[in-house]
């Protein structure tokens, strides 16, 4: 794996345009006035931040058909953060991008996966992001994005970046699911995905779950992309989310996680979104995102 940790380069992504409740725009901002930056300094890293790329404001567009909402914004928002995240993997810095909303891991992973043969992905959530336009109940792209990664989808968002899939069914583990829609469920058993529910977290515990995931996110591949949506953490930890379904991850277990892949060091790549300040508590869930991410870099408590 590509230990290139030393440069470190931040993207803001104010999305919100794949969700239904407004605020997530905001996640950005929120979470680097939790210190982002400061902590990733005093650990050593060489940070850069880019700044957030220009996302379209709703009232100012029209949402399109409603089972893919703002599917053309969406789309041309992801092809600018692909070709970013290109340059930031040609430098050799690890990408860490901040949303907005989960549509935005459509363009990140785009972006990480082109120079990339075989990705490995970690994905930390309470949803399963598996729906299509027809299998949606809400049309929010936000609850598309793993399945546009592995190919299934609106063309538009599955060509993005000129290159499908981007990542093998195989190469992925869903981490802390516990509210999946029909379809999605359906399209779990027929890839064979990986998914610790919240039932397999309570069963096995996170150490396990983590050491089975390293192992299925490492096998065979050339690069690690974690991507955290904050709703996978208990909402009584991290309130300021769009969509929380109670019976989480706890803060402890969260750190867990993050802490053994820091130490299996296989990562490559971060994303955390759907922070919504306006939800918040005292910006208690960007303050548990920079947490996080400092064990992601390798913070420890002794
Ligand atoms: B998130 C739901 N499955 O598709 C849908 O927060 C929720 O990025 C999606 O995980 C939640 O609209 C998307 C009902
Ligand atoms: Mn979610
Ligand atoms: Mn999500
Ligand atoms: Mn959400």
């Amino acid at each position: 794996k590509d230990n290139q940790r030393q440069g470190i380069t931040i993207i803001g992504v104010p999305m919100d345009l794949g969700a239904d409740r407004r605020g997530v725009d905001m996640g950005p901002s929120a979470i680097r006035y939790a210190s982002v930056q400061e902590k990733l300094t005093l650990l050593g890293f060489d940070v850069k931040d880019l700044g957030n790329l220009q996302v379209p404001t709703p009232e100012s567009y029209d949402v399109g058909e409603t089972h893919l909402k703002y599917l053309r914004e969406i789309t041309s928002v992801n092809e600018e953060l692909a070709e970013t995240l290109d340059k930031v993997v040609l430098e050799g810095c690890f990408p860490l991008v901040l949303g907005g909303d989960h549509s935005i891991a459509i363009g990140t992973i785009a972006g990480v996966a082109k120079r990339r043969k075989r990705m490995g992905l970690v994905w930390f959530d309470a949803h399963g992001d598996l729906n299509t336009a027809e299998t949606s109940p809400t049309g929010n792209i936000h609850g598309m994005p793993l399945a546009v990664s592995l190919g299934i989808g609106h063309p538009d968002l599955v060509n993005l970046a000129g290159f499908t899939p981007k990542v093998q069914p195989e190469n992925i583990v869903v981490i802390g699911a516990r509210s999946l829609d029909e379809g999605e469920r359906h399209l779990i058993r027929e890839k064979g995905i990986r998914v610790f529910t919240m039932h397999d977290i309570d069963r096995l515990g996170m150490g396990r779950v983590i050491e089975e995931s390293i192992d299925i996110v490492s096998k065979d591949t050339d690069s690690v992309h974690l991507s955290l949506d904050l709703d996978g953490m208990d909402p009584k930890d991290a309130p300021g989310v769009g969509t929380p379904v109670p019976g989480g991850i706890s803060y402890r277990e969260s750190h867990l996680a993050m802490e053994m892949l820091s130490d299996a060091g296989v990562l490559t790549s971060a994303e955390f979104v759907e922070v919504n300040p306006i939800l918040d508590r005292k910006n208690c869930t960007a303050q548990a995102a920079v947490a996080l991410i400092g064990s992601v870099f390798g913070e420890k408590i002794l």
